[in-house]
């Protein structure tokens, strides 16, 4: 199958240039649960090659980049942006510059962007000063093409995630439910919807609560959360998904670490896992549905990255413990261990 760019090329408007694709896209949309009245489905983005929806954004900005003629890209990140602008960059045979607050990204996001052959530099701070820096930077240098959701190639490109879903569906969900930190994936899909013609979900944005601006209505300067991804202040997109959640009568809503990490738990328990980042859409859904304000029919949560990305967070839930045994005992421990009802699949 190929990537996203050949797959959708009348709709996202790019001129005939050749793709920088690692086959992102066609990302599984499964059906979850029914709650009441709505089927509850998931797109799980961790699919996706670099484990995150970035990669949607990513081909088609270096590509675009590649095309007219750039000698390097730039990116400030929370992990996702730097693995996956690095992942691409590599592809395209061009250098990459990866920002990123010290001290603030999971390893395994940092060993991503390492491997694929990024220059890792870090900066007192969180991710709003590094992107203040990433883009005067890029500003001063023409030939260093800025690859965040600023770019407005990098939102083209996540749009084909509403375009995948509606293909799926035969028309949009009611609702659709995703994490917001920069704000430049809810700006996609509203965008995405809107082009493609097939309806326009209620769109709910969800924030971790220490870094919830949206829901505030004032930046944060001190983003705190255990969602290392969406731990942003001042998101760079804000008015596009104001407009988003106005024009689609949805809403903004604030979840704490703690619903966050039973979210993850619930998630994993029925077989996905997710990072911090995107349980903060399923903990938003939950509140959706205790609230009644989900709609009847299909709803969509975006589930934006792989939990095997950040390792240490589920430590704080999960029960690390193994036992040993030999192959005398295995059968025995088992059908004792089964007998006694000590372990089980418990959502
Ligand atoms: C898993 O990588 O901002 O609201 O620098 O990694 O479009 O910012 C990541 C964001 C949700 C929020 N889920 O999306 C970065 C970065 C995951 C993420 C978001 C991010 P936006």
């Amino acid at each position: 199958m190929p990537g996203i760019i050949d797959r959708y090329r009348d709709y996202l408007g790019i001129p005939n240039i050749p793709a920088i694709t690692l086959g992102e896209g066609h990302t599984p949309l499964i059906s979850w649960a029914t709650w009441e009245q709505s089927d509850i489905f998931l797109k799980l983005e961790g699919t996706n090659p670099t484990g995150s929806f970035k990669d949607r954004g990513m081909t088609v900005a270096v590509s675009v980049a590649l095309s007219e003629g750039a000698q390097a890209v730039i990116c400030a990140s929370t992990g996702n942006t730097a693995a996956s602008a690095a992942a691409y960059a590599g592809r395209a045979g061009l250098p990459a510059f990866v920002v990123a607050p010290k001290g603030r990204i999971t390893q395994e996001k940092m060993l991503q962007a390492l491997v694929h052959g990024a220059t890792f530099l870090t900066v007192e701070g969180n991710f709003d000063a590094a992107l203040a820096v990433v883009r005067a930077t890029a500003q001063a240098n023409p030939a260093i093409a800025l690859v965040n959701s600023v770019n407005p190639w990098r939102l083209r490109g996540q749009e084909t995630g509403a375009y995948e879903i509606v293909d799926e569906l035969g028309q949009a969900p009611q609702a659709l439910v995703l994490p917001v930190g920069n704000a430049g994936n809810i700006s996609a899909y509203f965008q995405g919807f809107r082009r493609y013609g097939r309806g326009i979900p209620h769109m709910f944005g969800i924030q971790a609560q220490g870094a919830s601006p949206l829901v505030a209505g004032y930046d944060f300067e001190n983003p705190e959360t255990i969602a290392s991804a969406i731990r942003i202040g001042k998101p760079a997109s804000k008015h596009l998904a104001q407009e988003a959640v106005a024009q689609s009568n949805g809403a903004f809503l604030a979840v704490s670490d703690e619903a966050i990490l039973q979210a993850q738990r619930e998630l994993a328990r029925g077989g996905v896992f997710v990072e911090p980042a995107s349980a903060t859409a399923y903990a938003g859904l939950k509140v959706l549905r205790e609230q009644k304000r989900l709609p009847a029919g299909p709803v969509a949560a975006i589930l934006t990255g792989t939990g095997l990305k950040d390792g240490d967070t589920p430590r704080r839930w999960v029960d690390v413990k193994t036992q040993s045994t030999d192959a005398d005992h295995l059968e025995g421990t088992i059908r004792a261990l089964l007998k006694e009802g000590t372990v089980h699949v418990a959502h």
